[in-house]
């Protein structure tokens, strides 16, 4: 089985104007983390892919490419999650016969789901499927907060091997990291690589790895051997970037800065808007200023 620890870009999705899937972008995309970022994971279908505003086969197809794309250049983790659990079982099933490492699910969202029903959500998703599960934790968009009595229960299950961890709660990732030292812990705050690594995470998931990948390296690695000042200094620079990309528009900059480098990144999918030519020079303005 392969090892899930590392650094893993958020794969992004790429498309055409009219919203459709732009294959060649993507695999372009898929690529460059791997050849040039050097990462070592792959999170397929995550937020970052623009996944909540995709159609069943078309989240098929992007998991497609990137398998086809990557084969076992780099492990892959495929996000499955979606409030129609039949689809998330779909997915689970579609992305395990395709060699997926592990898969990944969002807690159910919109409506106030109970914990007993995110329980039955997971154990539904893994139920059939002979692989391993990352909960993807991120209540600043979901509304859903677990507690680590909670995330204990949910780990009960063998299958539930760890959780990507998209919150800046950092008592609950210390309590989390104290009472689950067997369980994998992904943070998923990019501009909190740093602090998140002093606490003992066992990787990184991010959006802004596509671009940043070297910086994000040095953070992690620089972190780990305790050279906590020289990693600050390049966690600042970072967080200057992430800054500017962030007043920007989150995503579709992180596209304008892999086209300076030749990649057909593409457009974001509506309803995200499309890019303004301001948008497009502040991109470039950016790129000069920290690649
Ligand atoms: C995903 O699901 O695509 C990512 O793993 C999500 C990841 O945690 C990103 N979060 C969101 O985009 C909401 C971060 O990389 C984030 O973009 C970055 O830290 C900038 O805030």
């Amino acid at each position: 089985m392969r090892e899930l620890k590392g650094l893993y870009s958020a794969l992004l999705g790429a498309f055409h104007e009219d919203g459709s899937i732009n294959e060649k972008g993507l695999r372009q995309i898929i690529r460059h983390n791997i050849d040039h970022n050097k990462m070592d994971g792959l999170y397929v279908g995550g937020s970052t892919g623009e996944n909540f505003m995709l159609s069943t086969d078309e989240k098929k197809r992007i998991f497609e490419i990137a398998k086809d794309e990557a084969k076992n250049d780099i492990t892959l983790m495929a996000q499955v999650g979606s409030i129609n659990l039949k689809e998330s079982v779909e997915l689970a099933k579609f992305v395990v016969d395709l060699g997926y490492d592990a898969i990944s699910a969002v807690t159910p969202f919109y409506y106030k789901f109970g914990f007993d029903e995110v329980r039955h959500y997971y154990e539904t998703i893994v139920a059939d499927v002979d692989t391993r599960m990352v909960i993807y934790f991120i209540p600043f968009l979901t509304g859903v907060n677990i507690s680590v009595d909670q995330f204990a229960k949910l780990f009960e299950n063998k299958k539930i091997v760890g959780v990507k961890f998209t919150q800046g709660d950092f008592y609950l990732l210390e309590r989390m990291r104290k009472a689950f030292p067997d369980k994998l812990i992904f943070a998923g705050f990019d501009e909190m690589l740093l602090p998140a690594t002093v606490l003992g995470i066992d990787g990184a998931i991010g959006s802004t790895y596509n671009v940043n990948a070297a910086r994000a390296r040095q953070i992690y690695e620089l972190t780990r051997a305790n050279k906590i000042a020289e990693a600050l200094e390049v966690q600042h620079v970072t967080n200057d970037l992430i800054t500017d990309i962030l007043d920007n528009g989150l995503y579709g900059t992180i596209k304008l800065l892999l086209a300076e480098q030749g990649i057909e990144a593409g457009y974001c999918r509506e309803p995200m808007k499309g890019y303004t030519p301001e948008m497009r020079a502040r991109a470039k303005e950016i790129y000069k200023k920290y690649f």
